[in-house]
C-alpha cells in the first residue's frame, strides 16, 4: 500500500488505486451485463441529460432511455451474484486506513449507459438529505472527521467523474457560489466549475473520495459503456454520516438478509445495529453531534 495514501486522500479529498486484474474485470463485465439486461432494445431515445439519482433506477428498465443508469443493488434481491464487489479486500484495507476500522457497506450501486448517451448530472456535494438552509460552512472543515468514503470502480476506461480536488474541506468559493447560482444542492448544468478535472481512470482502478468534495458526473457523449461498481463505506468506529442513512431499511427484511453471502450479511447486521443507535439522520448534521475531531 502507498505510504501516504491517507495524507494523499485528506488533503486532496481523493484517492486513485490499482484494485481488480484484468481476469477479476472480464468476470465482473459478464456478471453485471446479465444484470442490466442488455437484450432491453430502447423505445425512447431522446436524450435525457440527467436523472435524480437518489432514488434510484429499476433494473430492467436499462436501456428503455438514452440515459445513465444508477441501481442500488444491496436492498434489491437477485443482485446477489454482484455482491462479492463490495466486499473487495483491497477497498476495504484502504478504506480502513483512511476512516478507521469495522467497515459498513452503506452504498451499493451500478451506474451504467451505452455508447452514445450524453450524461450531465449538476455539480454537487453529496448534501442532498440536508435542507440547504442547515448547510453551514463549518460542515466542510478540515477538522471535522468525515466518516464517510464513496468510490467508483469502474469495469471500462472512464473519466464520468469531475471534481474539484481539495474542495472537500473549505467552504465554497466566491467563484463557486457564483457557479452554484444560490443552490446549496445542485448547481444548474453546464455551468463551468473553476478549478475542476475530470477523474481518467483506467478499468480495475478505483477512485475513493470524499463525498464532499464539489463533483458531478459528466460524459458529452459516451464513446464506450459506462459499466461502474459505485459503493460506500463508513467506520463503525465512529458515529454516522448522513451517508449512512442511504439504504433503505425497511428493505433489509429476515426473508431478504437470508439470501445474503456471510460477509455481506455481518456488515448489514451491524448497519441495522447502528441505525438503531443513531435512529435520527437529521442529528448528523447539528454541530452538538459533530464530536469527532479528524484522526
Ligand atoms: O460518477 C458519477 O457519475 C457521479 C456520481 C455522483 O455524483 C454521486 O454519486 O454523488
Amino acid at each position: 500500500m502507498r505510504n501516504n495514501l491517507k495524507e494523499e486522500f485528506l488533503e486532496n479529498g481523493y484517492v486513485i488505486i490499482d484494485v481488480l486484474s484484468e481476469k477479476e474485470i472480464s468476470e465482473f463485465r459478464v456478471i453485471m451485463d446479465k444484470l442490466l439486461s442488455p437484450k432491453v432494445v430502447g423505445s425512447n431515445d431522446a436524450p435525457k441529460s440527467s436523472s435524480f439519482q437518489h432514488l434510484g433506477d429499476n433494473l430492467e428498465d436499462f436501456g428503455k432511455e438514452a440515459r445513465q443508469y444508477y441501481f442500488h443493488l444491496l436492498t434489491n434481491p437477485g443482485t446477489e451474484s454482484i455482491h462479492h464487489a463490495f466486499c473487495n479486500p483491497i477497498i476495504l484495507e484502504t478504506v480502513e486506513e483512511i476512516i478507521g476500522p469495522d467497515l459498513i457497506v452503506n452504498n451499493a450501486s451500478i451506474l451504467a449507459a451505452n455508447v452514445g448517451t450524453s450524461y450531465s448530472l449538476g455539480w454537487h456535494r453529496d448534501v442532498i438529505q440536508i435542507p440547504e438552509e442547515d448547510i453551514q460552512d463549518w460542515l466542510f472543515s478540515a477538522e471535522r472527521f468525515h466518516n464517510s468514503v464513496q468510490i467508483n470502480l469502474p469495469l471500462v476506461d472512464e473519466s464520468s467523474l469531475w471534481i474539484v480536488p481539495k474542495s472537500h474541506n473549505r467552504p465554497n468559493t466566491k467563484e463557486e457560489n457564483e457557479a452554484f447560482c444560490g443552490s446549496k444542492h445542485y448547481a444548474p448544468i453546464g455551468v463551468k466549475m473553476p478549478g475542476a478535472i475530470p477523474v481518467n481512470l483506467k478499468a480495475g482502478q478505483a477512485v475513493l473520495y470524499n463525498n464532499n468534495l464539489i463533483h458531478r458526473g459528466y460524459t458529452e457523449t459516451m464513446k464506450v459503456p459506462r459499466r461502474t461498481l459505485h459503493m460506500g463505506y463508513h467506520s463503525n468506529a465512529f458515529k454516522p454520516t448522513w451517508h449512512f442513512y442511504l439504504l433503505n431499511n425497511d428493505l433489509l427484511t429476515e426473508d431478504y438478509l437470508e439470501t445474503l453471502d456471510p460477509a455481506m450479511r455481518i456488515m448489514m447486521d451491524k448497519y441495522m445495529a447502528c441505525r438503531k443507535e443513531y435512529p435520527n439522520m437529521e442529528d448528523t448534521w447539528k454541530k452538538e453531534y459533530m464530536t469527532n475531531l479528524i484522526m
